[in-house]
């Protein structure tokens, strides 16, 4: 797991290593393989401030120690660890946040394939695991089999799913499904339809359906493959949603998604997607992702 950011932070702790040559080390030593280390921390999606911060926490940590009394990885790792920790947040309950309200609602909102879909059947499988029913609403209404794709998972799953036809309204399919959730004592779980920034209207018709149903929940689902779009990804959502889940884990090489979704974002990451089964999902781990990047 996350091979390449492991080997971005060992390759820094060598560089340093050759090329620091007086006994204590200055930053002219350093500056042009930190250069280096940022660039590795970007390819591996890292965000640009959250490479600029881990840059200057590791420089900060180095400059003005003396080379040879002690170890240049453990510093470095030190470091990196250190501003990772301060970047990342796993401060999210959502059983506890589900046992504040009443007839609780979750939306899930993200770019074009982020995994909304497969998360919402996830999430109500970990929901039933923990005492939780819950009922689908087919807020996607805009692309081509969405709604049957979300029924599969219901039946699977048993769920009722609550859909409108094709190209209707998704605000008024979220407003049934919640209706129906609260008769029936469950949680309502609301999928959305997959957007990019430059749908307009698809924006408009979210923040519209959100604004007229005022989940108690909204996810952010993003992919942990997304790189650096995952910046544009925050901004277009900005203050649309409390916490993240990063799909797609498993097959994510880089770590650096999470890294960038935090700093971006602000919020905290609640649960990570680990494969396409429904009990790949997994509560968000922060000292665990942190002891990954580096074991
Ligand atoms: N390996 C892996 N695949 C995942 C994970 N989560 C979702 N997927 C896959 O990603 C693909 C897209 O997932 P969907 O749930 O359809 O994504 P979506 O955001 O609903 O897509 P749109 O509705 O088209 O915007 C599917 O093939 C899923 O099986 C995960 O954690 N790991
Ligand atoms: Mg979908």
């Amino acid at each position: 797991m996350f091979d390449k950011f492991k080997d971005t932070v060992k390759n820094l702790s060598e560089d340093v290593k050759s090329s620091v040559t007086e006994k204590e080390i200055e930053e002219d030593d350093i500056s042009s393989v930190l250069e280096k280390f940022r660039l590795k921390l970007l390819e591996s999606n890292v965000s640009f401030s959250a490479a600029e911060s881990i840059e200057a926490s590791v420089k900060e940590n180095l400059i003005g120690k003396e080379a040879g009394r002690f170890s240049i990885e453990e510093e470095v790792e030190k470091a990196v660890k250190k501003e990772v920790g301060d970047t990342v947040s796993d401060d999210y309950n959502l059983l506890n946040k589900l046992n504040e309200v009443d007839n609780p609602s979750i939306f899930f909102i993200g770019f074009n394939g982020s995994g909304k879909t497969t998360t919402l059947a996830k999430v109500s499988k970990f929901l039933d695991d923990n005492g939780f029913d819950s009922v689908f609403g087919a807020g996607d209404t805009f692309r081509a089999a969405s709604m049957e794709q979300l029924e599969e998972h219901g039946d699977t799953l048993g769920k009722k799913v609550v859909r409108h036809e094709y190209e209707s309204d998704p605000a008024a399919v979220a407003y049934d499904a919640i209706e129906h959730a609260e008769k029936h004592g469950k949680v309502a779980l609301i999928d959305t339809a997959g957007r990019s920034h430059a749908d307009r209207n698809l924006m408009d018709e979210l923040e519209k359906m959100i604004d007229v149903n005022n989940p108690d929940v909204t996810f952010l689902v993003v992919d942990a493959l997304a790189g650096n779009d995952v910046v544009e990804q925050i901004k277009a959502y900005e203050g649309m949603f409390e916490a993240i889940i990063v799909t797609k884990m498993d097959i994510d090489e880089k770590g650096g998604t999470v890294i960038s979704a935090a700093r971006e974002s602000g919020k905290p990451i609640a649960f990570k997607g680990t494969g396409q089964m429904y009990e790949d999902l997994e509560v968000f781990d922060k000292e665990e992702f942190i002891e990954n990047l580096f074991e």
